[in-house]
């Protein structure tokens, strides 16, 4: 074929692609990063919502439902290809689910009236009612929900992100899809030695799943007769190593679980918050300027540091911790009156769970349509949240509270204690739970403890 007309079907075909490109309205952004002309006008939305997590995808869906909004009003803005149910991925260590089952392609979670945008967030700029994406693109709107969740950095303790990956080792954490594959594997190869499970000082989505792994891991040892409670001669000896000073955050169950940890066995280092792993030994910080702690292991469950992610830790709208500041009754900012914030990544003082969540959205929701017609924001958030323990194959301590560290048991009225595990509890965490969310939750139809509602 002659070079010349090569070049000239190659150059027709070049053109009807740029044609086609050019009339294709999704793909401006290309040409805005390439080009170093005037990045192409922002679009606006009425709600931008920024996370399409458990908080973002179920917050979207109950705006949707309100039928307050038109197509590509609302949209929905995150990078992840998959959204995990997080909550299942202690019973993936505790070898009763597999992690594929509980994934789901984000894009598939998304109602089509809302306006994807499978893109990162780079800056908030709320003065100007504006985000500008990871691609360059700006996006405006009337009213901003921030839910991008919280980083779990396995860098924040020495040798972590090492001994995770490394298939010789038995450090293993259940709190990411990449590692949550190797915590069962590393608690049946265990057939004596030392095992310690840890917490971290500061703040961790929640809070009570580092010890949900841990009695399970117990009660697989007790099973095949390798744990013996209180035995010198027990092959598997477990200790609790946490940077806090009790067992959970919330008295009433606190003592329930103290009470558990001494009628098991499980030796408690309180005061104690992983700072490094190194090699078969695990060295912890101790407050007050003690001396760190070396204690060697066989087994070690790790539970790393948390934290706000750095787009919003370093934008207006953070506190100085980091997260989201919005008010604890309303969830709106305290600063920028159009910007809301719930989940892991606000800073509501109350554990993060997908529980939580089921409160905060509903809230979260009507005072934001409130706001867009000029109405006052309700203090209708009380702080509700849970936390299923796990105490042993086949029973669950369904901890249910509000600020405060105050008790509120949806079962109370059956005449329930919540503090003692139940089997019917296991069902609801194994079973139910799962299957609500992606059935009903993530679609904005779940209410939690209220059942179905919109
Ligand atoms: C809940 O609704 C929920 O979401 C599906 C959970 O999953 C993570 C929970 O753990 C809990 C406790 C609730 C609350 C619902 C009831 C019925 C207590």
């Amino acid at each position: 074929m002659a070079p010349s007309r090569l070049f000239t079907r190659q150059t027709a075909k070049a053109l009807a692609v740029a044609k086609q490109t050019l009339n294709h309205p999704t793909t401006y952004r290309t040409f805005a990063s390439v080009s170093s002309s005037p990045v192409s006008p922002a679009r606006n939305h009425k709600v931008v919502v920024v996370g399409g997590g458990s908080a973002g995808l179920t917050i979207s869906h109950q705006l949707l439902r309100t039928g307050k909004f038109s197509q590509d009003d609302i949209a929905v803005v995150d990078p992840a290809e998959w959204h995990h149910y997080q909550p299942g991925w202690t019973l993936v260590g505790g070898g009763l689910k597999d992690k594929h089952e509980l994934k789901r392609p984000l894009q598939s979670l998304v109602d089509p009236k809302l306006k994807f945008y499978p893109d990162s967030l780079a800056i908030f700029t709320p003065e100007d009612n504006t985000v500008t994406l990871g691609n360059g693109s700006k996006l405006t709107y009337d009213q901003l929900v921030v839910a991008p969740g919280i980083k779990v950095d396995l860098a924040s303790i020495k040798g972590l992100p090492e001994a995770v990956s490394d298939a010789e080792s038995n450090v293993s954490c259940i709190y990411t899809f990449d590692t949550v594959g190797k915590v069962f594997p590393t608690v049946q190869r265990l057939r004596a030695g030392q095992a310690i499970f840890t917490q971290p000082a500061g703040v961790v989505k929640c809070a009570g799943a580092p010890q949900k792994i841990m009695w399970l891991a117990l009660d697989h040892w007790k099973r095949a007769g390798l744990y013996k409670a209180h035995d010198d001669a027990s092959p598997v000896k477990i200790a609790f190593a946490t940077g806090l000073p009790v067992m959970f955050g919330v008295p009433k169950y606190s003592a329930a679980l103290e009470a558990l940890r001494q009628e098991r066995g499980v030796e408690g280092l309180f005061g104690h918050d992983l700072v490094e792993v190194d090699g078969n030994t695990a060295v912890f910080a101790r407050p007050d300027g003690k001396d760190k702690v070396r204690r060697p292991f066989d087994l070690m469950h790790v539970v790393p540091k948390m934290d706000a992610h750095a787009f919003v830790k370093n934008s207006p709208l953070a506190n100085e911790a980091g997260f989201v500041d919005v008010d604890d009754a309303t969830l709106r900012h305290k600063k920028f009156a159009n910007v809301w914030s719930a989940g892991d990544a606000s800073s509501l003082p109350t554990s993060k769970t997908a529980a939580a969540i089921t409160a905060q959205a509903p809230v979260l929701v009507g005072n934001l349509v409130k706001a867009m017609e000029g109405g006052e924001s309700r203090p209708a958030y009380d702080g509700y949240t849970s936390c299923p323990l796990l105490t042993e194959y086949g029973k669950v301590m369904l901890a249910e509270f509000k600020y405060g560290g105050v008790p509120q048991e949806t079962f109370s009225r059956v005449g329930w204690d919540q503090a003692t595990p139940r089997r019917a509890f296991y069902h609801l965490k194994k079973d139910f739970f799962p299957w609500v969310y992606y059935k009903s939750m993530v679609k904005g139809t779940w209410g939690g403890p209220k059942g179905w509602i919109n």
